[in-house]
């Protein structure tokens, strides 16, 4: 099936923005409900919108309590598979209804069903599926969670990964990551008070201090920025921004240069 015609817009909304990631199962109500009306408006200017969101305090403190994320060698019960995805359709629903009360077609996809992985990595998405949805004006609204994995059992596939895949296969002109902070920082802001925002951040040239990912599964900025590679390389304009601050995903979306462009 060809790519949608329109101009396309990838959205990650962070775990971090969207849910208190310290506090299990706690989702920032408000923040949803202002960044489902700056989607609603990068929707209606006539971009096609795929929205995948993160584990937060929902799937990261139940994966980490199983070590979901290394695969059936952890021994878990299938009680544990069935509780991580469970957190996740909670998550997702809250997604997906605050986008609809803002006046989306909000649709939920449940990774499982959708995607598939090998040695930990993404290696079947269903493509179709998205651009049949988009090309009915549909927002997809997909999530990083638990998969089914040929050699390890399963995995965990991050938000990350399956947005940057959806990206490139949809050939977004976008993918912006809306997280708690406003870019990527020379240290992580949250330790490093010197830390500088970097307005462009190069793959190949760049080496930067991350933080520890304690309360995250899939290796929190690091990780992030890592996985845009294949997007970048495909000419897909990759960004990090702030979801906390009031309009800058919706700017962001519209062209102003805010947070951090990554690059190759
Ligand atoms: P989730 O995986 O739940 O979707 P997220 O996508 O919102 O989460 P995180 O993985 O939590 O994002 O990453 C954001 C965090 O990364 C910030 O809160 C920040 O403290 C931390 N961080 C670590 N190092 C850096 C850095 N060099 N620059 C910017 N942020 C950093
Ligand atoms: O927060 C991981 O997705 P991410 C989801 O986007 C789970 O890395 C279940 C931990």
């Amino acid at each position: 099936m060809a790519a949608p015609a329109k101009t396309g817009v990838v959205i990650k909304l962070g775990g971090s923005v969207i849910t208190e990631k310290a506090k299990p199962f706690t989702v920032r109500k408000g923040v949803l409900e202002r960044l489902s009306s700056e989607i609603g408006e990068i929707w209606q200017a006539g971009n096609w919108v795929v929205i995948v969101h993160g584990g937060g305090s929902f799937g990261h403190p139940v994966a980490s309590r199983y070590s979901l994320h290394v695969g059936k060698s952890s021994g878990s019960p299938p009680m544990a598979i069935s509780m991580v995805e469970d957190a996740m359709r909670e998550l997702n629903r809250e997604v997906v209804s605050h986008l609809i009360k803002a006046g989306m077609p909000a649709v939920g996809l449940q990774t499982l069903g959708v995607a598939h992985a090998s040695g930990g990595r993404l290696d079947w998405l269903n493509l179709p599926v998205y651009e049949s949805l988009v090309s009915f004006g549909v927002i997809p609204v997909s999530y990083g969670s638990l998969v089914m994995d040929s050699s390890l059992g399963y995995c965990i596939l991050s938000g990350d990964d399956l947005a940057v895949q959806i990206a490139v296969g949809l050939s977004a002109k976008k993918l912006i990551f809306a997280t708690d902070v406003e870019g990527v920082y020379s240290a992580d802001p949250k330790s490093e008070s010197a830390a500088v925002l970097l307005p462009r951040m190069s793959l190949s040239r760049d080496s930067i201090a991350f933080g520890s990912a304690s309360n995250d599964v899939t290796g929190g900025m690091k990780k992030k920025v890592l996985s845009t590679g294949p997007a970048v390389q495909a000419g897909v304009e990759v960004r990090i921004v702030n979801g906390m601050r009031e309009d800058v995903l919706k700017q962001a979306a519209f062209g102003k240069p805010l947070g951090t462009e990554i690059v190759l």
